[in-house]
């Protein structure tokens, strides 16, 4: 297993739309693997390919505060059950470190996705999975949190970031 180096916001290459993963075989488990490993050594409770700079649909997510309930996302898709219904939390990112903002998102989502044996899976997240399901999906998407708050305090961010290399 493998610590990977996590890219960091404006790095262009976290704007790149992830491939669908069609072959399930040993090198997306190793992946997987080397994902978990990276996302624990800096206390992430998620962390997508994108970030390590794999153009891969694929996501893993442990919120448990043991690291012990971890869950692997593939090809996901989130559909909003109510859009009514959303919720604010301080959300925080691996790629924009240092950084918390209030995002509000939908709450009332359903994510179907697969396993790493490409079997289909259906969930109704709850509480912080709900947020951290939609920030890993963005994240897929070439999205990130950042994106979802004001141009001039978005600006700010990448300027401290930018000073700190
Ligand atoms: O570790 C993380 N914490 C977090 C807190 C609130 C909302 C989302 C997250 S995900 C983040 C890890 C990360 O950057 N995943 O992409
Ligand atoms: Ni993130």
């Amino acid at each position: 297993m493998t610590i990977r180096k996590i890219l960091k916001f404006p790095d262009q290459d976290l704007r790149i739309k992830a491939k669908p993963v069609e072959t399930f075989d040993e090198d997306l488990k190793a992946l997987t693997d080397d994902m978990f490993e990276t996302m624990h050594s800096v206390n992430g409770i998620g962390l997508a390919a994108t970030q390590i700079g794999v153009a891969k649909q694929v996501a893993v997510i442990d919120i448990s505060p043991e690291k012990n309930e971890p869950l692997v996302i593939i090809n996901p898709e989130i559909k909003i059950l109510d859009p009514s219904k959303t919720a604010d939390y301080d959300e925080g990112c691996l790629s924009v470190p240092g950084f918390f903002e209030t995002i509000s998102r939908p709450s009332d989502i359903k994510l179907s996705y697969q396993d790493l044996n490409g079997k289909k899976q259906e969930i109704k997240p709850e509480g912080l999975l709900t947020k951290v399901v939609q920030h890993e999906f963005d994240h897929l998407n070439g999205r990130l949190f950042v994106d979802h708050i004001s141009e001039l305090k978005r600006r700010r961010i990448r300027n401290k970031i930018v000073k700190q290399k």
